[in-house]
């Protein structure tokens, strides 16, 4: 049976060869080229793996951190799916030395972690904190001595709760003044170790989700128009972020936004519906991306918020636009399947059939070609020529067997595929320069608290012991052979 089908599908496919039908189409010639190690990626990319400051580190009340939104929102009660809060978190704080090992057992050369805010100035702004910033010099110097890169992030959603308090947070340009100086602040004393710097991260979720819908604090439903004036002033306080650090950080120190653009793929890849995913890509990510990298709102954008847009001056784009070294991108889900349209503006939203195929977190929708078409559309929108894949990463179920192991095939399945489709990206000319996997270990998944596991070592939050998961293997084993077998 096997021989017959065998020896018919090969004059079959000798037929085909003889027409030139089996050669490689020029997109897969990278990928074929480095078989069978699998597909490479450029020499030099950074491997790297990211966490966050209020998910991991604990200790709130030390050192002289002042309080943050996100603390006292998890100390509401109905806030957090299992009641949780990050106290302690990771204990990260006082175990760094230990993570950092971690880190270096996986084979990653970069780490991509936050500053938190409110530890370097509690109140946000006025008297700095010696004190709160020590922590980061002494968990850089362990990274540098371990061969890793810092990536620091500015803001990982931790806005100081005096801000909040006292000016309404996002809600007042005091605080992107705020964020301006604290970003001055910080990079003229750590730029001479780290020559890395993000600004915001995921400024569309923190705002949408906190300001919007009160899923994340400080858990507000703001007003439509005032919503968009948040977004303004969120933006701007990134451009007195990057006018800051040219100013004061050392000359050469690079800085870059890492935002979760609303990820556009084409529903199926004709011409028409990679134009209309240009297009798609450019007004869905209008209020963030967009202003920041082309220094203006687009006309569609300011007229379909009509009366509600938000009021800004020429100054202030000026300063959104600031020009920037990089373009992080965090992607998970494909949000948007896009379809052609004849009329305006010229593309339309697939709905998601209710089957659609779901990691652990039911929001992390399975799309690996996200990892293909957003390198692409940020490469093709906006000519950005270094882009960072600031978070990719899923939630897995991650029980330990039997024999005290942790056999993450899902993460592993799931991180294969987005590989293998960003490595095509990249073969066809998308400038990725790294990717961070999100994330190091298990931690305080915002909502979702404890709940939600999406490390490559699992945490026992009660020990705080950590184990590495099947999927450390995978990492390690890509990192070294600097390719990804599909
Ligand atoms: C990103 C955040 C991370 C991380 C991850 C998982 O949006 O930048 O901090 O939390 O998503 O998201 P969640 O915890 O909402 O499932």
């Amino acid at each position: 049976m096997l021989g017959k089908f065998s020896r018919r599908h090969l004059m079959q496919l000798a037929g085909l060869s003889g027409i030139g039908m089996l050669s490689q189409p020029a997109w897969a010639q990278g990928i074929a080229a480095d078989s069978p190690g699998g597909a490479h990626f450029p020499s030099g990319f950074v491997w790297g793996t990211a966490t966050s400051a209020y998910q991991i580190e604990g200790a709130v009340n030390e050192d002289g951190r002042g309080l943050s939104i996100w603390d006292t929102f998890s100390h509401t009660p109905g806030k957090i799916a299992d009641q949780t809060n990050a106290d302690r978190a990771n204990d990260h704080y006082h175990r760094y030395k230990e993570d950092v090992a971690l880190i270096k057992a996986l084979g990653v050369k970069a780490y991509r972690f936050s500053i938190a805010w409110p530890r370097v100035f509690p109140d946000g702004d006025g008297a700095p904190n010696p004190k709160g910033l020590d922590f980061y010099n002494r968990l850089i110097d362990e990274l540098l001595a371990n061969g890793i890169e810092p990536f620091a992030t500015l803001y990982h959603w931790d806005l100081p709760q005096s801000l909040q308090d006292r000016v309404g947070g996002w809600q007042s340009s005091k605080t992107s003044q705020a964020f301006g100086n604290y970003a001055g602040y910080v990079t003229e004393h750590l730029s001479d170790r780290v020559r890395n710097f993000f600004t915001l991260n995921e400024p569309g979720r923190f705002l949408n989700f906190g300001y919007g819908w009160a899923i994340d604090a400080p858990g507000l439903k703001l007003a439509t128009g005032e919503l968009n004036q948040a977004r303004h002033n969120v933006v701007l306080g990134h451009g007195l972020a990057v006018q800051a650090i040219r100013a004061r950080a050392r000359a050469g120190t690079r800085v870059g936004i890492a935002e979760n653009i609303a990820a556009c793929v084409p529903a199926i890849d004709t011409p028409e519906n990679v134009r209309a995913t240009e297009t798609a890509t450019r007004e869905l990510n209008a209020g963030i991306l967009s202003v920041i990298l082309e220094g203006k709102y687009t006309d569609h954008f300011l007229e379909f918020a009509g009366k509600d847009a938000p009021k800004f001056t020429a100054d202030e784009l000026k300063i959104i636009g600031s020009p920037t070294d990089f373009v992080g991108v965090n992607i998970y889900a494909p949000q948007f399947y896009i379809v052609a349209k004849d009329t305006k503006p010229g593309f339309d939203v697939a709905p998601f059939p209710a089957s659609f195929p779901h990691m652990n977190s039911e929001w992390l929708k399975v799309g690996p070609e996200t990892a293909y078409w957003v390198p692409r559309m940020v490469k093709k929108v906006w000519n950005v020529e270094n882009i960072y894949i600031s978070e990719n990463g899923t939630s897995s179920e991650d029980k330990i067997a039997a024999d005290g192991k942790v056999y993450d095939l899902d993460r592993i399945m799931f991180l294969r595929n987005y590989l293998v489709q960003l490595q095509r990206a990249i073969a066809e000319g998308a400038p990725v320069r790294g990717y961070f996997l999100w994330s190091l270990m298990d931690n305080f998944e915002w909502i979702f608290g404890f709940e939600k596991r999406f490390g490559l070592y699992r945490v026992d939050f009660e020990t705080q012991q950590r184990i590495p998961k099947l999927s450390v293997s995978f990492y390690r084993n890509v990192i070294e052979k600097n390719a990804v077998g599909a």
